[in-house]
């Protein structure tokens, strides 16, 4: 569990006034485009996993932004996705329920330029959004053609019912303190949904298990990354001993393992000293971790463990 108090810097309150705003505010959008970037940065936290390849977030993650006098629950959800098993329809169940249906504010998050054609039914769903929704377009830093930022505005405002347009940077912040304001003066008059010392819905076990994931994203290539699951087996904290955690990563097939495993044991090893020491520095305690790979063919279709290991949600 993250341990940064998120006050917004414009100072934190406890209290809550009488005319206290609180809202949801999922953030979706096409896989890659840096929501999960976006919602850590709002949060000044680092609560989602982030990769440079699409579909690296699973499941909804909230991250609770505590101001003045607010409240602001943002939703990381997966990428806007075609799905094709079961596990892809539970994302695309979560993507929907937070952003149609849950949302007070909606913030969808874009590159600059065009999406792909084949791409372009994805943002159906939002066409029926209940809330306000927000287009922001993102990666600014890197964009050199102005011209793009405005395409990319023109498109979705006239494809969505858009009601205002930001221009960001998640990465290095820019045009965060602008978003930040309006999406405040968005949410409704609320009182807090959540204690206003609390960062996130999720725990430690399901970090444990993302920051796994985020390091197999990092070493490994091609499928390998989809075809993992990351199961906390065991969790021990025990007072003045390192934390032992037990993690299985569950392959779809029995040709991912010796890859996962690599020669002689190899790349396991290093992913098993990547993770341990990310674990460490998330948990600010020493971490004796465990790997084991299991084949676990056709997980993505198993209901059974898709829900054991929390990814399955009902629709
Ligand atoms: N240059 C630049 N890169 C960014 C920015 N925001 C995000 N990125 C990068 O874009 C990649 C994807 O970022 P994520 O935040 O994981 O994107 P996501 O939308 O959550 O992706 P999925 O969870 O896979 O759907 C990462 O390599 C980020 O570092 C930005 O403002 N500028
Ligand atoms: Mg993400």
């Amino acid at each position: 569990m993250p341990d940064t108090q998120n006050q917004d810097k414009d100072g934190g309150a406890q209290t809550p006034p009488s005319s206290f705003r609180s809202g949801f505010v999922p953030i979706t959008g096409l896989p890659n485009a840096g929501k999960s970037t976006l919602m850590n940065a709002l949060c000044g936290t680092r609560l989602s996993i982030i990769s440079d390849k699409p579909q690296t977030t699973r499941n909804n993650i909230l991250g609770i932004l505590n101001g003045l006098n607010y409240q602001a629950v943002f939703v990381d959800t997966p990428g806007l996705l075609k799905a094709r098993n079961l596990f892809e329809r539970s994302m695309e169940g979560a993507i929907k329920r937070a952003a149609r249906d849950e949302g007070d504010l909606c913030v969808l998050i874009a590159e600059p330029g065009l999406p792909p054609d084949n791409k372009i039914h994805l943002f159906d769903p939002l066409k029926q959004v209940r809330c306000p929704l927000y287009l922001v377009i993102n990666k600014l830093d890197k964009e050199t053609t102005p011209d793009r930022a405005k395409t990319a505005a023109d498109f979705y405002s006239k494809l969505l019912p858009v009601s205002q347009v930001f221009h960001i940077s998640a990465l290095t912040g820019g045009g965060l303190k602008e978003l930040r304001a309006a999406i405040k003066a968005a949410l409704p008059e609320h009182p807090p949904y959540y204690p206003q010392d609390q960062l996130t819905d999720r725990w430690e076990k399901f970090y444990a298990a993302e920051i796994i994931r985020e390091q197999i994203f990092k070493q490994y290539s091609q499928e390998i990354p989809y075809a993992c699951a990351v199961e906390i087996e065991v969790f021990h904290e025990s007072p003045g001993e390192d934390d032992q955690i037990l993690a299985a990563i569950h392959v779809a097939r029995a040709t991912q393992k010796p890859i996962l495993i690599g020669k002689g044991g190899s790349a396991i090893a290093r992913l098993r000293e990547a993770s341990a020491k990310a674990l460490g520095a998330f948990l600010h305690r020493r971490v004796e971790l465990h790997l084991t790979v299991k084949v676990t063919p056709g997980w993505q279709d198993n209901p059974v463990f898709l829900k054991e290991i929390g990814f399955y949600e009902k629709k």
